[in-house]
């Protein structure tokens, strides 16, 4: 079976990899569409060496699509994801739209691939940072019940969109020049005050809720729970960004139930699927950002025993929050669609 594809977004950080990945792993499609809001309409992009030109997303534009890739903002998404599911499409959404509304599956196929076909027309995509922390947690989780974690992130500035990168090297650049730094987009776009980014690290990602964290660190919270399937799991993160381009990386604290042994948690890691292990200290080793960009894995290392606590659990995690944070997670979904 071949597949009408609608890539919404398509000019966007997120929606430039998922046309990669349709392209480089052959997806069964037979015909595609580039939509994306009314500002970004009319531009062209090649994919397979055929040009297109990218249209306004409207609700007829979903009339014959099977399958609908968004990331556009959460604001196109609300319009449109229901109005592409109400004509027959499936729509994989990487935005917090629909994440935790309880009839929306949140998947992350290494961790919950069984609820894909619980959809009622759309599957959200869970936040990037939480994407690569669960794809790590979840073999542990099922071995040693996790009790809590409690999570620091140093976040790439592309996770904020193509903005946030120019700014950062146009930052970047100016401080080398002795020039005066005008930060513009980070760490919010809409709010007022903007900080700079470059040589920096920024303790927000996101406003901040009324509990004092921020929505992209109330985000891990939640959607650990969901994904897990586990209400009990505590987490408890701080989200920074830092001036990296392509990849987070995360220092995870991990408490559990039971007593672990710390060889098991490294063989579990390095068979877990989607997980590459990178944990050879004495040498040296372990993962980086610039390693894993451009990568689909989600990387683990320096894997140790808390001095603190018994059961606690100490690691390092990094991913290509493009990739496995967004684009191929979306992309694999839509690979276990076509699969059935
Ligand atoms: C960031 N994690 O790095 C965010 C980007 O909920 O899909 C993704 C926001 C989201 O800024």
């Amino acid at each position: 079976k071949v597949y009408n594809v609608a890539v919404v977004g398509a000019t966007g950080a997120v929606g430039e990899q998922i046309i990669k990945l349709l392209e480089t792993r052959n997806f069964p499609i037979q015909q595609i569409k580039f939509l994306s809001s009314a500002r970004s309409a009319g531009k062209k992009l090649t994919f397979k060496g055929q040009e297109y030109v990218i249209e306004e997303a409207t609700p007829d534009s979903f009339n014959d699509v099977h399958i609908a890739l968004f990331s556009a903002g959460g604001d196109v998404s609300k319009a449109l994801a229901p109005e592409a599911a109400k004509r027959g499409a499936v729509c994989i959404d990487n935005t917090s739209a629909f994440r935790m509304d309880p009839n929306t599956p949140l998947v992350v196929p290494e961790v919950n691939p069984e609820k894909i076909k619980e959809h009622n027309g759309i599957i959200a995509n869970p936040n990037c940072s939480t994407i690569q922390m669960v794809a790590a947690l979840k073999p542990l989780h099922d071995r040693y019940s996790i009790k809590r974690v409690i999570v620091s992130t140093y976040q790439a500035v592309s996770g904020a969109g193509a903005r946030a990168i120019q700014e950062t090297l146009r930052q970047t650049r100016a401080v080398l020049d002795e020039q005066e730094v005008q930060p513009d987009v980070l760490p919010v776009g809409g709010l007022p005050v903007k900080h700079q980014i470059a040589f920096n690290a920024i303790p927000q990602i996101d406003k901040f809720t009324d509990n004092g964290y921020t929505f992209e660190e109330m985000k891990m919270t939640n959607e650990t729970k969901k994904i897990m399937g586990d209400e009990s799991i505590e987490v408890s993160a701080t989200c920074v960004r830092i001036p990296v381009i392509y990849g987070h990386s995360e220092s995870v604290y991990v408490e559990f139930n039971e007593q672990f042994d710390i060889d098991e948690v490294k063989a579990l890691l390095a068979e877990a699927p989607g997980v590459t292990l990178v944990d050879d200290p004495a040498n040296q080793q372990y993962p980086l950002a610039t390693d894993a960009a451009g990568k689909p894995d989600v990387f683990v290392g320096r894997i140790r025993r808390d001095i603190t606590s018994e059961k606690g659990l100490n690691m390092w995690i990094v991913s290509d929050n493009l990739l496995k944070g967004a684009a191929w997670n979306a992309v694999q979904i839509a690979e276990y669609i076509v699969k059935g």
